[in-house]
């Protein structure tokens, strides 16, 4: 044999080798595939133009591999059986959504991942029955109240000008909870808009709740650097025209709350709300969305 051949088939089993054994496992393949699905949540968005259609598998996992056979070999279905290569997407499935996906190679081997897609409603094609409810909670800073908590009103108003007062669907010493339903049977927003939410607490009563002659040297000692708030609830609280300072201004408007000149702080609330405001563009409005809010009592600032 010559130099040249010896070299030729020295190559060829090098090469070959790696495949016959490859080849041998798959003869009987117990391996099953590799599913990657995306882990964050994906959005699809219907609209007008789009009332409903068929997602595959392939769009939302971002990796199949297997041993032996090629990724094109490999079935994806929303079913164990297999039997579901799509998922239609319509109204029916607005919110989020949670789908196994399962990976089987022609062996029959198989592995699944769970993904997660929100369907949302872009052009509020899915009407009234659609309900599209925010849902919050109050949590008072500090426990403010011992039971009974104060009635309260919540009152939203958007940047279109629509308002509406609720009464919240849970009350508790530590909070409330509240729900409303935006649409009302009929999408009030222009499409696309931003819907700003002013949160407010309706309570006429309770101005002197917490407030003692004990606040009003805590605020005198903060305004003179003797002793500083430390707290940024402190900083809230004591604020009570609103003007974005703590002043003296502040401190005349507590005494006279607590001497019975006045029943009421000039800002003309009793409690802030942090944060007040609440951003939804109405083209990304989710049924039961929830979102937290602190309720601070203005001038009882020795509580924080
Ligand atoms: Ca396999
Ligand atoms: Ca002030
Ligand atoms: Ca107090």
């Amino acid at each position: 044999m010559n130099n040249l051949l010896k070299g030729f088939l020295i190559s060829f089993l090098f090469i070959q080798q790696p495949i016959l054994i490859l080849s041998q496992d798959c003869l009987q393949d117990s391996i099953p595939p590799v599913i990657h699905c995306y882990t964050s949540t994906a959005s699809i968005s219907l609209s007008a133009k789009l009332t409903r259609f068929a997602i595959s598998p392939k769009d939302l996992t971002t990796r199949v591999q297997d041993n032996c056979a090629s990724s094109q070999d490999i079935k994806l279905s929303f079913s164990e059986d297999g039997k579901n290569p799509t998922l239609v997407v319509s109204c029916d499935n607005l919110g989020l959504n949670q789908v196994m996906i399962y990976a089987t190679d022609p062996a029959g081997n198989q592995s699944s991942c769970l993904v997660s897609f929100i369907v949302q409603d872009g052009d509020f094609i899915c009407g009234p029955e659609a309900n599209f409810e925010l849902r919050g909670s109050f949590n008072y800073k500090d426990s403010i109240y011992s039971s009974p908590v104060p009635t309260f009103k919540i009152s939203l108003t958007d940047s279109t000008g629509n308002s509406r007062t609720i009464d919240p669907i849970e009350v508790f010493v530590g909070g409330l909870e509240f729900a409303i339903n935006l649409f009302d049977g009929e999408n009030p927003f222009p499409e696309n808009s931003t819907i700003s939410i002013d949160l407010v607490i309706d309570s006429d009563d309770d101005y002197d709740y917490g407030v003692s002659t004990l606040d009003v040297v805590f605020m005198i000692k903060h305004i003179l650097g003797v002793s500083p708030f430390t707290k940024p609830e402190q900083l809230v609280a004591a604020d009570v025209n609103g003007d974005g300072n703590i002043t003296s201004l502040d401190v005349i408007e507590v005494r006279k709350l607590i001497i019975g000149l006045t029943d009421s702080f000039s800002i003309g609330r009793s409690h802030v709300i942090l944060p007040n405001t609440w951003q939804i563009p109405a083209n990304q409005l989710l049924s039961a969305e929830h979102r937290s809010f602190d309720v601070i009592k203005l001038g009882d600032v020795n509580r924080f």
